[in-house]
């Protein structure tokens, strides 16, 4: 769990309403830069909100028909709605939400949410022109990719504790992809679709650690799955917190260190966590379905298409469907017993 003080959230912070030379400059040396205003949040947050009322409202009638939930709660906010239904059913519902499969135990029926606002997020023009000023114009959307919806963490029981549902442990993204990805320059964009603020949750990066090695990671707990960075082998530098509002982008660099707080607000706090790479470099998880969103030189390898994303993500699950993880590679090259996690 991220212990430390609170951190600075002003002086110092990578964050610019232009990505000009200046702002590209100031990326290379932080490993992470905040751009505001990029989206366009009636065009590309608004319809992912619309879509997820939807799911939730479908989740609650099924668990309200299944006997799980003493009312459907139509009348209630997002939020609150969310509450009350994990409240009284205890469903693991990020797994309903998130738009990719675990890393392990896939069937037939694992839950996905693959719906069309998500996709048209993930080809977002306006995120694509930020992504290309950074990595260039041929662009892989990289499979690792979430959404995570956090109800205020004293509602989560903490053996239920996990990077979606709570606060996330110092990581790199590298650290939590296959050694295939560690030449690819892969990109991790965070964004908000609720405001994100240092009391429900924004995350916190440490400045320049992407200029060091990857950091060793070891499990959380003997308990969990999640991967964490140990205190001492964090970077030096002091954390900087970045509370975000709807339309701003995070960038990080694929070694900078990063965690998020905790919710303590009385509201869900609501983010998506993409990834792009150059075409032609390896994801990091080969067994997932990684796309072309952008290609000056072959533009006929686009995909424009939600149903075929879709599929490629329902042809995955089919694929690995009862196929125990270690056969198709678990995305994880620590091991359980490192003396250097003692
Ligand atoms: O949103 C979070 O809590 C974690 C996000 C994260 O680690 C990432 O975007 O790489
Ligand atoms: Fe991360």
């Amino acid at each position: 769990m991220v212990t430390l003080e609170r951190p600075e959230t002003g002086i110092g912070v990578a964050r610019v309403q232009k990505l000009d030379a200046a702002a590209l400059e100031r990326w290379r040396e932080e490993g992470y830069l905040v751009v505001e205003g990029v989206l366009d949040v009636e065009r590309d947050i608004t319809p992912v909100v619309r879509e997820y009322e939807r799911l939730l409202d479908e989740l609650c009638r099924t668990w309200h028909a299944q006997g799980k939930l003493a009312s459907p709660y139509a009348d209630l906010p997002f939020g609150k709605r969310l509450s009350r239904a994990l409240g009284e059913t205890g469903e693991k519902y990020e797994r309903y939400i998130d738009f990719a499969l675990p890393q392990s135990g896939i069937r037939e029926d694992t839950p996905i949410h693959l719906g069309p606002a998500v996709f048209h997020m993930l080809t977002s023009p306006r995120l694509l022109d930020a992504v290309e000023r950074l990595i260039g114009p041929e662009i892989v959307c990289n499979p690792i990719h979430h959404t995570r919806i956090k109800v205020p963490q004293r509602e989560v029981p903490e053996e239920r504790w996990n990077s979606h549902t709570a606060a996330t442990d110092w990581h790199q993204d590298q650290g939590v992809a296959l050694p295939e990805q560690d030449e690819s320059n892969v990109l991790t964009v965070w964004l908000p679709v609720t405001e994100a603020t240092v009391e429900n949750g924004c995350l916190i990066v440490l400045p320049r650690s992407h200029t060091g090695e990857l950091a060793h990671h070891c499990l959380v707990s003997p308990a969990k799955k999640g991967l964490h960075i140990p205190d001492k082998y964090l970077a030096p530098e002091q954390p900087v917190a970045l509370p975000m509002k709807p339309g701003d982008l995070l960038f990080m660099h694929r070694r900078t260190m990063h965690a998020s707080l905790a919710n303590e607000s009385g509201d869900i706090r609501w983010s998506m966590d993409l990834r792009y790479n150059p075409i032609g470099e390896p994801t990091g998880r080969p067994a997932f379905p990684a796309f072309v969103a952008r290609s000056k030189a072959h533009p006929e390898r686009v995909l424009r298409d939600p149903g075929k994303w879709a599929q490629l993500w329902l042809d995955t699950r089919k694929k690995l469907a009862g196929v125990p993880s270690d056969q198709w590679s678990p995305f994880n090259r620590w091991s359980k017993d490192s003396e250097l996690c003692a």
